[in-house]
Parts: structure tokens; C-alpha cells; sequence
């Protein structure tokens, strides 16, 4: 998912590059209702909700950035580890936040700037330790909302941001028992979801 991290300036391309995160997301999935939810909630609460993504250890240090009204993202917490963290990502319909290092910051970014392929030039760690949801359709998980696609939760988990090639690996392309599959197989963006409760994660 499910970016930079380091000087000011950083800082600064990241939340260009993330503006209207919320807004796309209500284009992809037509429903903005708790994505507003979200932004109307304080800079604190939308901090807590942000932190809550990731073990204590890492959400300890890490940067933060809120929603404005607008649905731009801004800092709320400066960090130090390197690690960032959003308030939710899809709003199937649950904030689903997430914490992200500096890699996954660069393929969100990408994402959501429609790019065709992500830039992170290293696998990134992502951790969504409330879970989240994605499209499914026929049993395949889809990148958007389409005609016959449904809303599949996620369990916590974490994940590796790197185009895992399922047939090249063997490894599974949905959800199943064994707790690990490639997500959005044979796209980009395809990476590795990790089911696996990083709140257990010591
Ligand atoms: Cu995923």
C-alpha cells in the first residue's frame, strides 16, 4: 500500500504528493462518507487513530499526517524513525490506517498519483495493524470498485511493497488460510500482504 522520509523538504514533496488522498479515494470507490468522517475529526484523534496502525515501538517515533477539511494531508506529528503514518488509506467504509516507511511513502505517492509503475527502488514495510479492506470480484482481488465487486475485510497485517511475480514465486494471489498472498497480481503495484498481527510483533 498499500514515500521519503528525512529533511523538511522531504516533508513538503510527500504532502504534495498525497494531497487529496481522501478525494481519490471517494473517485475510486464512490463513497466519501467516512473519508469526511475522518477529516472532520480532530488532529489528535486523527493522530491516535494513525498511531494505532502500527506496534508501539514504531508508532512511538513516527511522523504522522492529518486530513484538512479540504481533505489535503498535512503533518500532525514530526518523526524520527523514519516511519509515517495516515489516518486511513481505502474507507471501506472503516478508517483503515496505516504506517509506512519511507519506500511505501514513494509507492503510495505513486498510487495515488496515478503513476503507471511505483519508484521505491527497495521493498517497503507498510503495517495496518486495524486491518483494512479491498475489492474482490469472482474471488479476485481487484484495484477499484467495479461492476460485481464486493468489499472483502483484511484481518492486521503488514506488507511488502515490491511487484512479487505470483506465478514466477508460487505464491498465492487471494486471501487464504496460510495467511500470506500477493495483492494486485500482475499489475505494478502488486505486493506482498502479510497476515500477520504487528500488534503481536515484538
Ligand atoms: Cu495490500
Amino acid at each position: 500500500m498499500k514515500k521519503v522520509i528525512g529533511g523538511m523538504a522531504t516533508v513538503v514533496v510527500l504532502c504534495l504528493g498525497l494531497v487529496n488522498l481522501s478525494m481519490a479515494g471517494e473517485k475510486a470507490h464512490g463513497k466519501g462518507k467516512t473519508a469526511k468522517a475522518v477529516q472532520s475529526m480532530s488532529s489528535e484523534e486523527q493522530i491516535k487513530l494513525a498511531l494505532s496502525a502500527a506496534p508501539a515501538h514504531v508508532a512511538k517515533d513516527a511522523a504522522v499526517l492529518v486530513f484538512g477539511a479540504d481533505g489535503t494531508l498535512t503533518e500532525g506529528k514530526p518523526g524520527t524513525n523514519g516511519f509515517t503514518c495516515i489516518p486511513t488509506v481505502m474507507n471501506l467504509p472503516d478508517p483503515d490506517p496505516m504506517c509506512m516507511d519511507a519506500a511505501v511513502k514513494q509507492w503510495w505517492s505513486d498510487l495515488m498519483n496515478n503513476a503507471p509503475k511505483p519508484s521505491n527502488t527497495v521493498p517497503g514495510i507498510a503495517y495496518m495493524a486495524r486491518g483494512g479492506s479491498h475489492w474482490e470480484k469472482d474471488k479476485q482481488v481487484v484495484m477499484k470498485e467495479e461492476p460485481g465487486a464486493k468489499i472483502v475485510k483484511e484481518p492486521p497485517h503488514w506488507m511488502i511493497m515490491w511487484p512479487f511475480d505470483a506465478k514466477a514465486t508460487m505464491l498465492p494471489t487471494a486471501p487464504n488460510p496460510a495467511g500470506m498472498y500477493v495483492m494486485f497480481d500482475g499489475s505494478p503495484y502488486a505486493h506482498a500482504m502479510v497476515y500477520q498481527d504487528p500488534k503481536k510483533m515484538k
